[in-house]
This record gives structure tokens, C-alpha cells and sequence, in this order.
């Protein structure tokens, strides 16, 4: 493995989440992708896991993404993929294919919402899903991701 990161996660993002904190307050808040890349690397480092944090809003790029954690010899990934989490059975394949433990997030409650936000092609394929929190899902998903691989929170004196 030429670039091994054994102690990365990838924080992936899809379509429109860039938008975040433009628009649509009332459904997703005020942060920015910004703040979630924040607390993702913040939260990621409790745990002593390095969070490459990745927004596309090409389902490709996402596809690509996937093969490249493999690749890499990355241990986990947190995926909120937007709107593809609903139509993207190429997204599906690329996580089955990979067998990277995946947390599936959604900033809304999903179920709540309209019947075609219901169903989900990636949850099948992650290990847990998280929804309805809020930006705060991802610190959730994080701290459920490191309990699963094993990654025991670091103290201060590890740092
Ligand atoms: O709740 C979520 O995290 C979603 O994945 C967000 C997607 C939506 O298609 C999923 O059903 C649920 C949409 C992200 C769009 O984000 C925007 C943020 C601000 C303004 C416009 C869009």
C-alpha cells in the first residue's frame, strides 16, 4: 500500500451540502461545510483518527472517493451523500465493494420528510445510519465509527 493511512477517516459529503449555511435554515441549520469539516477533524482527533474531509457534487467523484479510501488503507468513512443516498446504487456498489465500516448521516430527519427521502440505497451498505441531529450527527456518527474499529479516545497526555 503506497500511502497507507491507518488511522484516517474520510468525511464524505455530496451534492448541495457545500450550500450549508446559505440557505434552508429552517431544514438544516446555520453551519457551514466548513464548521462540519471542523468538527469532524476536532472530533476525529479525540480518538487519534486524522478526518480528510471531501465535498463533491459529482456522483463519480464520489464513486472515485470510495476506491481511493481502499486504496489508501483508510479505516472508515462518514457519508452523508446528499440527495444520492436516494437513487445512487453506484454509491451502494462502491461501499460494498470497498468493506470500509461506513456511517451513513443526514443533518435532517429524513423520515420526516417527503416519501422519496425515505429510502436510502447507501444506508444498506453502512454499518449504522444517523439522522435528524443536526450538524451534530457527524461528531455522533464519528464517536460511533471509533467505538466499532476500536479507537479509544486519547488522553491529554497523548497528545
Ligand atoms: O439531511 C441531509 O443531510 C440530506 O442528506 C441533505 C440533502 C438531501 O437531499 C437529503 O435528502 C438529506 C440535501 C443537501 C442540500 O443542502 C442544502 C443546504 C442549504 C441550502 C440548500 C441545500
Amino acid at each position: 500500500m503506497a500511502d497507507a493511512a491507518h488511522n484516517t477517516i474520510y468525511v464524505l459529503n455530496g451534492p448541495n451540502l457545500n450550500l450549508l449555511g446559505t440557505r434552508e435554515p429552517e431544514t438544516y441549520g446555520h453551519a457551514t461545510l466548513a464548521d462540519v469539516e471542523r468538527l469532524c477533524v476536532e472530533t476525529a482527533a479525540r480518538f487519534g483518527l486524522t478526518a480528510e474531509c471531501r465535498q463533491s457534487n459529482h456522483e463519480g467523484v464520489l464513486v472515485d472517493c470510495i476506491h481511493e479510501a481502499r486504496s489508501r488503507g483508510v479505516v472508515g468513512i462518514i457519508l452523508n451523500a446528499g440527495a444520492y443516498s436516494h437513487t445512487s446504487i453506484a454509491l451502494h456498489d462502491a461501499l460494498i465493494g470497498v468493506k470500509i465500516p461506513t456511517v451513513e448521516v443526514h443533518i435532517s430527519n429524513i423520515h420526516a420528510r417527503e416519501s422519496f427521502r425515505h429510502h436510502s440505497f447507501t444506508a444498506k451498505a453502512a454499518f449504522a445510519s444517523i439522522c435528524g441531529f443536526g450538524i451534530d450527527g457527524y461528531r455522533l456518527a464519528i464517536t460511533g465509527l471509533a467505538a466499532k474499529i476500536g479507537a479509544k479516545a486519547v488522553t491529554q497526555t497523548d497528545i
